[in-house]
């Protein structure tokens, strides 16, 4: 496996100095962050964030994300377009040598969190999501300016416009968008080298009245029958799916290491705190709900190789930074992860 963290570009308060210092940590997760959402993603872009990465002794190993206009998600007559855009998006990163691309088919949120500093009894802090809370949050009368992390994204006016789009559009017609999404771009991807991974919904069910479809098992393995091609993967990532009680993330990573769709890992642990809420936690099995060390068992007998990083961390030690993006609490995690990646495959070679 490629253990990889992410970036977020020169505003990132955590430099790729820093994490180069980070042991084993050998390749960078990072987007362009100036291209507006529709448009193509230019190759000089993505060519000189490459070369910003490689000259720091990393490798640029994913771009996370390129967003989906929501015209696309919506179906819109105006979708081929921008369809046509992530193409030539997606052939750019391939030209740039960038072989992996992570995205995501979330309706207008594209992760949504009650309380961005949930408190610990040791003084870190970290994101959580309460179900009881977002109820009280009433988009339509005052648009997100209480959803934490989105207060400023949208206008109350295009908020609810967007919102009234997806509550009439229902989810077989969001299946039915993403499979007309993916027969278009997977084509491209394929010649261009670039394996897709699709981001669980975080958290995996619907809120605020919107359609969400990419949640379970289920979910993941029909997405990848709609287009029978390495391209078209999955990011399995242990959060967002973990939220979920009845997701099996070991079993999740069996049936689609099987059929070699994983396409990128994130690794990260929530604990359940009641029906549809939760915490992020640190790293360790033992401080969430997420059984870490079978995931990555299942991840080393499946033989994946590819890119895999910590998620979101604590804020801890005074750090502060980007909600989930701190330097040190993700440090802890990928040290752990890669403590894992050795006992598993110390295990597989002995005795599986
Ligand atoms: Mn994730």
């Amino acid at each position: 496996m490629k253990v990889t963290m992410r970036w977020f570009g020169a505003d990132d308060p955590v430099s790729l100095a820093s994490i180069r210092q980070v042991p084993g940590v050998t390749g960078i997760v990072s987007a362009d962050y100036d291209t507006p959402v529709g448009q193509v993603v230019p190759y000089a872009s993505i060519a000189q964030l490459r070369n910003t990465v490689t000259a720091e002794g990393l490798d640029l190993d994913v771009i996370e994300s390129i967003p989906v206009h929501e015209d696309i998600k919506l179906g819109l007559p105006t979708r081929d377009g921008y369809i046509d855009a992530y193409c030539e998006s997606i052939r750019n990163l391939g030209r740039a040598g960038v072989p992996t691309l992570c995205y995501n088919f979330m309706p207008v949120f594209d992760w949504t969190r009650t309380n961005l500093n949930h408190p610990f009894a040791d003084g870190s802090h970290a994101l959580s999501f309460d179900y009881e809370d977002l109820a009280k949050i009433d988009l339509d009368a005052e648009g997100a300016a209480h959803l934490p992390g989105w207060s400023t994204v949208y206008t109350p006016e295009h908020l609810r416009h967007l919102l009234q789009q997806f509550r009439a559009l229902g989810t077989d017609a969001m299946w039915d968008h993403l499979a007309y999404f993916l027969k278009r771009v997977i084509p491209v991807a394929e010649e261009s080298g670039v394996k897709m991974g699709i981001h669980p919904d975080d958290p995996p069910w619907s809120i605020l009245g919107l359609p969400r479809i990419v949640t379970d098992e289920r979910a993941l393995e029909r997405i990848i029958d709609i287009v029978d091609s390495p391209a078209n993967g999955i990011t399995v990532c242990t959060g967002s799916l973990g939220a979920l009680q009845s997701n099996d993330l070991p079993q999740i990573v069996r049936k689609l290491g099987a059929r070699d769709r994983i396409n990128f890992v994130h690794m990260r642990n929530v604990a359940i705190t009641g029906k549809k809420s939760f915490h992020e936690a640190p790293h360790l099995s033992c401080l969430g709900s997420v059984d870490m060390y079978a995931v990555m068992k299942a991840l080393v007998a499946s033989g994946y190789d590819g890119p895999l990083r910590p998620d979101h961390g604590r804020m801890i030690w005074g750090e502060e930074g980007r909600p989930g993006y701190g330097l040190f609490d993700r440090s802890l995690g990928v040290m752990y992860l890669q403590g894992l990646m050795e006992g598993a495959k110390s295990q597989f070679n002995s005795r599986w």
